[in-house]
């Protein structure tokens, strides 16, 4: 499997820091210094594992963590951050039937290979992609795309025998009407030489492709910067394809070397089978590494509570009142069924059981008893006494016992809210000196 090794590697440094009780300095260094060395050990750039590890470090005990997170949450989160700017932002290739694909790069990289799996990919997508072999330089090429285009049942043409690629290119355009997404699987040479480039140029120049694909083989690790940035100097390469990463121990390398010359990698390969191909998400591939459940949730957590971090504090400092009652009920049905969003929560246990089955057709209920209210009863919903009961569960169309349900319900959380709100103060105070507790 890629990237195994680098993924068990950070796996390992985040359950260590979880298990941390004090998240401190030394801590955090400790931390950082496991990433550091899965990280080289991944062949990325020394220098950019210093930056990265400098980010993380600092960010982790500077930071104030936003949302419900702890401090070792956070420096999960704000690795995955800085792992995923290493890499570069998530961008998908577009293209479209119609178009044409050019696939460059040196010999024995990957490209007809890459050429039939990319065809497949898209034609799973829907596409109607077809193959040109424009390779005249190597004798079997012709047979071997041929072969891997009966396999996947994509059309294909190509012309054994004719030393002219850009003819070859032309014909077959023409035979597919320009029609489909056209993939061209080109030449490669020994190394990045110039009659190299300037074939490429001239093909360039008469077919304008769409899209021109570096394909690059990721196991030469770093080196894989220095190709991008020589062919994208050469001729107008829109992307690369890494392949080869599957047991390669340099895949790190490779990427973050893509990344740092500003060349995008789109996709990479990840075996010999056609199937073997995979989009390039640098956010999607690290949240894979660290263990995606795990960092979804934290993520989730980080988000939902900064947008409500307002209400909460009111809430806490003890001004709840039914309004309050009221979006939290909207909230809490957005997010799906009670218990689950509870426990996302770290007070979410010391919830009462029975608030956490309070049924669907009573929140409905509650909601339109609400609905009923004035504001002044909603500010204030101690002034809710029998008439207004009586008025409320009457213009509302339910039972008076809903009504004082919900009361009872709003009373019962004004004096959760309260407690919480001082257990958080008391964290707070701990954190402040230096007793910060782990997750
Ligand atoms: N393990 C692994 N092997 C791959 C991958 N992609 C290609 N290969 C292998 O690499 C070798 C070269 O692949 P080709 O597709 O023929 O490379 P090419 O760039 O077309 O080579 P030339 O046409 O000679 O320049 C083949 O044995 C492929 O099976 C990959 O992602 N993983
Ligand atoms: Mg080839």
């Amino acid at each position: 499997m890629a990237f195994e090794k680098l993924g068990t590697g950070l796996q390992d440094a985040i359950t260590n820091l979880r298990k941390a009780v004090v998240v401190d300095k030394k801590t955090v260094r400790e931390y950082v210094k496991e990433i550091q060395k899965v990280l080289i050990s991944s062949d990325v750039n020394v220098k950019l594992v210093f930056e990265l590890s400098r980010r993380i470090e600092d960010r982790g005990l500077l930071e104030k963590p936003p949302g419900m997170l702890s401090r070792n949450e956070n420096l999960v989160r704000v690795t995955y951050e800085e792992l995923v700017k290493l890499l570069g932002a998530g961008e998908k290739l577009e293209v479209r039937d119609g178009n044409r694909i050019m696939l460059v790069g040196t010999q024995g990289s990957g490209k007809t290979t890459t050429a039939a799996k990319l065809a497949k990919y898209y034609k799973k997508k829907g596409l109607n992609p077809k193959l040109i072999c424009a390779d005249t330089f190597r004798p079997a090429a012709y047979e071997q795309l041929l072969q891997l285009s009966e396999e996947i049942q994509v059309p294909f043409y190509g012309e054994p025998g004719n030393k002219d690629a850009l003819a070859i290119i032309r014909d077959g355009i023409d035979k597919f009407k320009g029609e489909g997404l056209i993939i061209i699987d080109s030449e490669g040479r020994h190394k990045l030489d110039t009659e190299l480039m300037r074939d490429i140029n001239r093909i360039f120049t008469a077919i304008k492709p769409t899209k021109t694909l570096l394909v690059l083989d990721g196991t030469i690790g770093q080196g894989a910067g220095g190709q991008a940035e020589a062919f994208r100097k050469a001729c107008n390469v829109d992307g690369v394809m890494l392949t080869k990463l599957d047991g390669s121990a340099k895949g790190g390398g490779a990427l973050s070397a893509c990344a740092a010359t500003q060349s995008k990698v789109y996709f990479i390969g990840v075996g010999e089978h056609i199937d073997d191909l995979e989009e390039f998400n640098a956010e999607r591939f690290v949240s894979r590494l660290i263990g995606f459940g795990d960092l979804q949730g934290l993520l989730e957590k980080a988000k939902e509570v900064e947008v409500d971090e307002e209400a909460a504090k009111r809430m806490m400092s003890g001004k709840f009142t039914l309004e309050d009652v009221y979006s939290q009920i909207d909230q809490m049905r957005q997010l799906g069924p009670m218990k689950k969003v509870m426990d996302m929560l770290p007070f979410g246990q010391k919830v009462p059981s029975d608030m956490l089955q309070m049924q669907e057709i009573k929140l409905k209920k509650f909601k339109i008893a609400m609905d009923s209210m004035t504001d002044e009863e909603m500010q204030d919903p101690d002034l809710i006494k029998h008439d207004r009961i009586e008025r409320i569960s009457k213009g509302a169309g339910v039972a008076p016992e809903d009504v004082k349900e919900l009361l009872a319900y709003y009373k019962k959380m004004k004096k959760m809210m309260k407690t919480m709100g001082n257990e958080r103060k008391m964290r707070k105070m701990m954190e402040r000196f230096g007793m910060g507790v782990g997750v």
